[in-house]
């Protein structure tokens, strides 16, 4: 007699075997739902800018991933052991030691957020006339930047400006630019290299081991600094495992501290690699730097045991740093980005590849080929994802580059995308699919799309807060 039959699963079926969270749901959160007339209405009033929306309007939240993490129990229960001592909170030496232990840096400051720690450096180290070259633009990091009297200079490779390209590192620098800009203008004049670890503009693209290596080879010929904008990191340090020749069978949390190992120092914002809803630092090995970097924030963040934290917020963020580098953490998260980017590449619709580590990029440029950059394409895309869902994404491209500040003119990006960033530990595989039909269904419309004007413009970041019309 023959044995009765036991019905395969899915898996089984097919000989797969997929990939779970390492968590689960233990406080839920609603989402309200809105019609298509409410959401007329509302971005209207937003002036089409996604910012301006209020989160009650928004079904499935992709504007950021900054600050919008769930955080842990583990990291919940941190928040009551906060110690609110104006000076030497125990959380502060709490925190200080996990960014020694896991980021191996020196020295730390506190500050309320990743751009209060851009300030502080860029004040420090920088002098009008510098030049600091970076691996691809990040919007506050220039600011900063450009406010001390720097000029940024964009040194990444080729590859990043290219959406299709699937180099495994866009994030690299190209050394023979590097090279170039310190025989124009002298080493004296670069005061440090900015590189950011997983590049957010360039679609979330890591940096390999071995091009921090060799930059940091260059930089030491020349005795310049060499700091990482480490917000990213963790990811950064996973796509190494899984790309790079000797490194897959490294935790992902060795692999980062050689990384960070390889640099000076690096600003943070702890909103998210972290995931923790606000907070920052900076951290050096230079003891002179530390010290002007002590002195200088409590006049602009506070006494440099807080920096602009409660108590309680550093507490869930030193927890935080240790559960950013589980191996099993960073490829659910980074799993998770590259389930929605690959149904969309799936059925065509034009992303950033390969995929990132934080969010999916769409390319609006391709999406919308008959809208003039001008007319903020990109802008226009995040408009009518709303409108079709609820969806709220993030425009990155000509209104997030600003003007350029000595010819007062628009800077025309070669990337005009709309980032879907995904919170960590937040939504479902259900909710990727919602996203990436409601993505789909914007597509199928989109030689109907008509582009925008800007008729309000704030002086610095005006990606957070400009007003447009239909035009
Ligand atoms: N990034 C993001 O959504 C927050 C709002 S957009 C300015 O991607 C990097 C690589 C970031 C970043 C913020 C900051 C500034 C520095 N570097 O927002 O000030 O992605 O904590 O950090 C946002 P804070």
């Amino acid at each position: 007699m023959s044995e009765p039959m036991i019905p395969k699963t899915m898996g089984q079926q097919f000989g797969r075997r997929s990939w779970a969270e390492p968590w689960k749901i233990k406080i839920v959160e609603p989402i309200h739902m809105t019609s298509s007339a409410e959401r007329q209405r509302a971005i209207a009033e937003a002036g089409y800018n996604t910012f301006l929306l209020r989160s009650e309007d928004v079904t499935i939240d992709l504007l950021t991933d900054s600050g919008t993490g769930a955080m842990s129990d583990r990291q919940l229960a941190g928040l009551m052991l906060g110690d609110e001592a104006y000076a030497g909170s125990r959380n502060f030496y709490h925190l200080e030691e996990a960014v020694r232990t896991y980021y191996g840096y020196k020295y730390m400051v506190p500050t309320h957020q990743g751009r209060g720690a851009e300030h502080l450096i860029s004040q420090i180290v920088i002098k009008p006339g510098d030049f600091i070259p970076g691996n691809m633009y990040f919007t506050t990091t220039r600011l900063h930047q450009e406010l001390a009297g720097g000029t940024f200079v964009d040194v990444i490779i080729d590859e990043a400006h290219d959406p299709i390209s699937e180099h495994p590192f866009k994030g690299n620098v190209d050394l023979d630019k590097l090279q170039a800009l310190i025989d124009k203008v002298g080493a004296e004049k670069i005061p440090y290299v900015s590189l950011a670890g997983t590049v957010n503009m360039a679609g979330g693209q890591p940096v390999s081991m071995a091009n921090v290596k060799a930059l940091r080879r260059l930089c030491d010929r020349y005795g310049i600094r060499l700091y990482l904008d480490a917000t990213r990191m963790a990811e950064n340090a996973y796509f190494i495992q899984e790309r790079e020749e000797g490194y897959a069978d490294k935790p992902v949390a060795e692999i980062f501290k050689e990384f960070c190992d390889t640099t000076d120092g690096a600003w943070m914002s702890a909103k998210k690699d972290s995931m923790v809803s606000i907070g920052g630092w900076l951290a050096v090995n230079d003891e002179e730097i530390f010290d002007k970097a002590r002195n200088m924030v409590v006049v602009y963040e506070g006494l440099h045991t807080y920096g602009g934290m409660a108590g309680r917020d550093m507490e869930a963020l030193a927890i935080g740093i240790e559960e950013s580098l589980h191996d099993d953490h960073l490829r659910a998260r980074i799993g998770q980005v590259r389930y929605l980017g690959e149904l969309l590449s799936d059925w065509g619709i034009p992303i950033v590849r390969p995929v990132g580590g934080h969010a999916v990029f769409l390319d609006a440029r391709r999406i919308y080929p008959h809208i003039p950059q001008d007319q903020f394409p990109a802008q226009t895309l995040t408009a009518e994802l709303y409108l079709d869902s609820g969806l709220r994404a993030m425009e990155r491209g000509i209104v997030s580059a600003g003007r350029d500040p000595k010819t007062g003119e628009h800077r025309h990006p070669k990337l005009e995308l709309v980032r879907l960033a995904i919170p960590r530990r937040v939504y479902t595989q259900a909710h990727m699919d919602v996203t990436a039909e409601s993505v789909k269904a914007v597509y199928d419309m989109r030689e109907q799309m008509r582009g925008l004007k800007m008729v309000y413009e704030p002086a610095y970041l005006r990606f957070f807060q400009a007003r447009f019309a239909r035009l």
